[in-house]
């Protein structure tokens, strides 16, 4: 097992919604220790440039908005194998195939307004730990 970092989002419907703290808890309890947490308001330029990958899916436009339209929560959050420990937690895209007891299941409201984003690869957990925080701001 290797102590691994990855980025995650609490996404605007869950920030909304007064739910930081009972997706804090599901990190918490799958073993997965914040390290660098803030609140912010994306930008129109930093959501488009965040979700790039995705940039030519029908979705996009919508995609955007949502992560533009409140507050987030941006998070490292370090754990024993933490990329897949917090897919694990956070549950499948769609939450109707989303199984029990994961975060994606309890409180998404729809495939896009799903509540929390998390790296799919050390690449990208690399890439967007860097996109939201300095060095400085990573206290392990
Ligand atoms: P994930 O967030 O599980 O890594 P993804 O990377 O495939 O999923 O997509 C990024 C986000 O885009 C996802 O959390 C919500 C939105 N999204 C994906 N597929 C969608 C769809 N078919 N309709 C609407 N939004 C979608
Ligand atoms: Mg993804």
């Amino acid at each position: 097992m290797a102590l691994e970092r990855t980025f995650s989002i609490i996404k605007p419907d869950a920030v909304r919604r007064n739910l930081i703290g009972k997706i804090l808890a599901k990190f918490e309890e799958a073993g997965l220790r914040p390290v660098a947490l803030k609140k912010i308001h994306m930008t129109r330029a930093q959501a488009e440039g965040f979700y790039g990958v995705h940039k030519d899916r029908p979705f996009f436009g919508e995609l955007v908005e949502q992560m533009i339209a409140s507050p987030v929560v941006v998070q490292v959050l370090e754990g024993e194998n933490a990329i897949l420990a917090n897919r694990e937690v956070m549950g499948a895209t769609n939450p109707a195939n989303a199984a029990d007891g994961t975060i994606r299941k309890e409180f998404a409201l729809s495939i896009g307004e799903n509540s929390v984003h998390g790296s799919d690869a050390p690449e990208t957990a690399a890439e967007e730990i860097k996109f939201f925080f300095n060095d400085d701001e990573i206290v392990g």
